[in-house]
């Protein structure tokens, strides 16, 4: 009798262990900037249910759009202090890891084909293990992004408009050094404070792709998008290291899986909803301007070389040449 109890008793812990601990369902929140009719939320609503599905039940992942969870940074802080688990993150990771700076290196990528060669290939590699090594965050998959550009009240055709203009970067040092080397007055705000920010006359301006601008609701309180067109890049789902260490085997392979898959679902929803989100944003008042790119490459390019250090300046290097 005494032999079977032991038995019974293993066999219970073995299935506790199963579920991650003490037989609960494993709770991760995940936080983001945008809002919910965002691509990144709607992939990650599919990849949580993909997860929930393929660890039949185990692993449940509440999203929190809009920085609900708290912002970028803060959330990687929570992330790592154990109260959070994913993030949506990429040239913020910087303040960690420092090669992150290269997704956002103004006027590094010709377009979305290099972004696309650059992070599948060996220099995407050492972005993300020094991601994980310095931040802790594992990446999980990534969305390529539209080119950011420059909104404001009046238009912005050359660096030149920029004095007196003040305007929000998100937490990116080689933001704060390329946009004031071309004149502006940045500062650091999280992407939910911008919209206030602006509608209270604290900054005139900002910069972000078309679906953040969108997302923000930003053509309430911005006329003119400025086809600076200064940055294309990408940006990371992450997972926190001691997260996904603490899952058993099937459970992570459960989760690398549905990331794979929510990698192809993110393409997908990019295809079909970027083109549309520029006639939205002029259905919204907005007008597209075009400016002298060439000036603020100019302008630019000079201040990120002298911002980069020389580990940051190789893979720069490299990056150009691919
Ligand atoms: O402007 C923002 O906040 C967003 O476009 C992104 O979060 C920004 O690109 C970086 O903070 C990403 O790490």
């Amino acid at each position: 009798i005494i032999l079977s109890a032991i038995v019974l008793f293993l066999a219970a812990c073995g299935s506790d262990e199963a579920s991650g601990g003490n037989g609960d369902t494993i709770e991760w929140k995940l936080g983001h900037l945008s809002d919910e009719n965002h691509i990144w939320h709607k992939t990650a609503e599919e990849f949580a249910s993909l997860v929930n599905e393929k660890t039949s039940g185990e692993i449940e992942i509440e999203i929190y759009p809009n920085n609900s969870l708290g912002g970028e940074t803060d959330t990687i802080n929570s992330i790592q202090a154990g109260t959070a688990d994913l993030v949506i993150s990429g040239e913020t990771l910087q303040n960690w890891a420092p090669k992150a700076a290269l997704l956002a290196a103004p006027y590094a990528f010709r377009d979305l084909d290099h972004v696309t060669s650059v992070v599948e290939g060996e220099i995407g590699q050492e972005i993300e293990d020094q991601i994980k090594e310095e931040a802790g965050l594992t990446p999980l998959y990534y969305h390529t992004r539209a080119p950011r550009n420059l909104t404001s009240k009046e238009p912005i055709k050359s660096p030149a408009d920029l004095s007196g203009f003040s305007m929000r970067v998100p937490n990116v040092p080689l933001f704060l050094d390329t946009w004031e080397a071309a004149g502006a007055n940045p500062q650091v705000m999280d992407f939910n404070e911008v919209f206030t920010g602006i509608q209270q006359g604290v900054i005139d301006g900002q910069e972000n792709p078309v679906d953040l601008i969108q997302s923000g609701g930003l053509y309430e309180v911005q006329q003119y998008v400025n086809r600076t067109e200064h940055v294309h890049s990408w940006i990371y789902v992450l997972v926190g290291n001691e997260q996904l260490e603490a899952l058993n085997d099937e459970q992570r392979d459960a989760v690398l899986e549905a990331a794979e898959e929510a990698q192809k679902i993110g393409e997908e929803l990019y295809q079909e909803e970027i083109e549309q989100i520029e006639g939205e944003l002029t259905d919204n008042g907005m007008e597209f301007v075009d400016v002298d790119q060439e000036a603020f490459r100019e302008v630019m390019i000079p201040a990120v070389e002298k911002s980069l250090s020389d580990e940051q300046l190789d893979l720069y290097n490299r990056i150009l040449e691919v």
